[in-house]
């Protein structure tokens, strides 16, 4: 056996972060539906849901979702004799200052660990020996965080990170849920594909059009095969079929992308002020950089949401590392431009929201 299939990972995942924190902070609001996101302004807002509590999700809100939506939701509970939900704005800096503790905490039990976001980190708790004994020191970290910041999480644990991270989402939220190493297979076997972190809305798609919709069928595919339907990434997905995963518990690896991204007041298709505001938003970005200590970035992505809500994500991945500002403008206006002509945007659609983002940092 190889050695890494011995591992024992732990993914841990705060429940509702951001809404956590506040009803823990805010006595107000606590036990009520809670929001937190753009400023609705009474169904007309224009930004998004950062995040809902459990009771407001129970209304059809969730992350990312249209804040003006959201708004809807709350007022057909109303007036069906539920509460409203209570919206907040996002509070980074208390957000941060709590994740800042939770990770302290977390890394006290192993020093293996990596921040994956804000909310949710791995742990690799090899040392406990056997998933019994990880199963109880999953149980002494949900009650440290419960004391320690008033705040439930969900703990997966496996035989690798991949596995570890679909379980921590499996009983949410205050869950816990061990995947053995032989559970592993048909603990995958019937999840649907989005289940796999990494198929996004793009790869599902194309599966869905094979009729791959399950991680069963997507088994049933040969390597070669995704290989030659999606390059690579085809061939990491062979072994995520399968719950392989190799990938270490690497500290220092917390921050893997950084981005900004900007809901306009209006819609707009003004090359002069997408450009502009691309330049700001490159400007935040860079600086967001060199304070999370790197220096470089390798890949440039654009997003852009159409007035009709429709999105769209362009990427470029450069061969050598950059590091200046003018690099990051040209390449992230290089992704822009298609969409602001006949290339990407052929009915001239108004552009509503705009955000930058680099990766492959070091
Ligand atoms: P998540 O862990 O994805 O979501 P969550 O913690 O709110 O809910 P749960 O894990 O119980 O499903 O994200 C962590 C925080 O990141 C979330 O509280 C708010 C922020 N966030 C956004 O701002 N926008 C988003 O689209 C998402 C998904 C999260
Ligand atoms: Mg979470």
């Amino acid at each position: 056996m190889d050695y890494r299939e011995e591992r024992i990972i732990a993914h841990i995942d705060m429940d509702a972060f951001f809404a956590s924190v506040e009803e823990r902070a805010n006595s107000d609001v606590r036990g009520k539906p809670v929001v937190v996101g753009a400023d609705p302004k009474g169904g007309n807002g224009r930004g998004v849901v950062s995040t809902a509590n459990y009771k407001a999700r129970a209304y059809g809100i969730h992350s990312a979702q249209p804040i003006a939506r959201a708004w809807r939701f709350s007022e057909e509970a109303r007036k069906k004799g539920s509460e409203s939900a209570i919206f907040l704005p996002v509070d980074f800096l208390l957000y941060g200052r709590v994740s800042k503790h939770l990770m302290e905490i977390l890394h006290s039990y192993s020093g293996a660990m990596e921040e994956a976001s804000i909310d949710e980190a791995y742990l690799d708790i090899s040392f406990v020996w056997n998933y019994k004994k990880a199963e109880n020191l999953a149980r002494k970290i949900k009650e440290k965080i419960k004391y320690e910041e008033g705040i439930t999480a969900s703990v997966g644990i496996g035989p690798n990170k991949l596995i570890a991270k679909i379980a921590s989402g499996m009983e949410k939220p205050d869950g816990l849920t061990v995947v053995l190493p032989e559970r592993v297979q048909p603990f995958l076997a019937p999840l649907p594909i989005r289940e796999i972190p990494g198929i996004g809305p793009k790869t599902a798609e194309m599966l869905y059009g094979k009729k791959i919709f399950l991680v069963q069928d997507l088994r049933k595919i040969s390597e070669a095969e995704l290989y030659e339907w999606l390059g690579e990434w085809g061939l990491s997905l062979y072994e995520k079929a399968r719950g392989l995963d190799t990938s270490p518990v690497c500290e220092g690896e917390e921050i893997k992308t950084i981005g900004d991204q900007e809901t306009f007041e209006e819609d707009t298709l003004s090359p002069r002020l997408l450009s502009e505001r691309l330049y700001v938003m490159c400007k935040n970005v860079l600086g967001s950089l060199s304070q999370g200590g790197f220096q470089t970035f390798r890949t440039v992505t654009v997003t852009v949401r159409f007035s009709d809500f429709r999105t769209f994500t362009r990427s470029h991945t450069m061969k050598n590392p950059a590091a200046k500002e003018d690099v990051l403008r040209i390449e992230a206006l290089k992704l822009l431009l298609p969409f602001l002509d006949k290339r990407e945007n052929p009915y001239k659609m108004r552009i509503r929201l705009l955000g930058v983002r680099i990766e492959k940092l070091a």
